[in-house]
């Protein structure tokens, strides 16, 4: 990393909301470094010398949170390598835990701009990944492990949400939308999660 802080926006929502498509074209548009910490997650679990892989592999198709130290120091090897400043963070932070993580390791050395709430119903997410599931390979695109999946989303992330709400971080994006009109909308902080 360079002098200047890195910027970062981290971008939360749940199973199938759509974060991965639009961080793509929001990464295409803007300049942004897209790291999806999920993908990270897989391509390291997919190296075949990885220690980590069945630990990691268990907590995907469980639907759990993968300790953050593994996830942050991948976060963090992936945005030095980049050679970048603007970077969003996709699907992370997850838990209190990871928040605490990423303070730990990072406090002071980026700047969060905000944190994009894509804003989705449970049954779309759950329809959407299950349609993803015919051909994507993944491992928790199935019934059983969607169900854990919005268990710890409910528990674990919406609460990390609630939180940045409170620093008055949160841009909320209703994600129940069609890909091409999400893109089109002027984020909004005035949602308040749990209302
Ligand atoms: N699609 C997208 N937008 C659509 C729209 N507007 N209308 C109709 N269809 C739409 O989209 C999902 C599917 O829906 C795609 O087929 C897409 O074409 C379609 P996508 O953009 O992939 O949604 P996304 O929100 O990114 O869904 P994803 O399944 O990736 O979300 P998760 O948060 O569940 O998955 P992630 O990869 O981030 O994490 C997986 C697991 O890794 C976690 O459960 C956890 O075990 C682990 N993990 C950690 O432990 N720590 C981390 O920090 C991150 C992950
Ligand atoms: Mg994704």
């Amino acid at each position: 990393m360079s002098s200047t802080k890195p910027n970062v926006i981290f971008v939360l929502g749940g199973p199938g909301a759509g974060k991965g498509t639009q961080c793509t074209r929001i990464a295409e548009t803007y300049g942004y470094v897209h790291l999806s910490a999920g993908d990270l997650l897989r391509e390291e679990a997919a190296k075949p010398a990885s220690t980590l892989g069945k630990e990691i592999n268990e907590h995907i198709k469980n639907g759990s949170i993968v300790p953050v130290a593994i996830t942050c120091k991948l976060l963090e090897n992936a945005m030095n390598n980049s050679g970048k400043q603007n970077f969003l963070i996709d699907g992370f932070p997850r838990n209190k835990d990871n928040v605490d993580g990423w303070k730990k390791a990072l406090d002071g050395k980026v700047n969060i701009q905000c944190v994009l709430f894509f804003d989705c119903d449970e049954k779309t997410c759950v329809a959407r990944c299950l349609e993803r599931g015919k051909a994507s390979g993944r491992t928790d695109d199935n019934e059983e492990s969607l169900k854990k999946r919005i268990v710890t989303y409910n528990e674990s992330t919406r609460p990390v949400i609630q939180f940045y709400e409170k620093e008055n971080l949160v841009k909320r994006i209703d994600a129940s939308n069609d890909v091409d009109k999400i893109n089109m909308q002027r984020p909004s902080n005035r949602y308040r999660v749990g209302h």
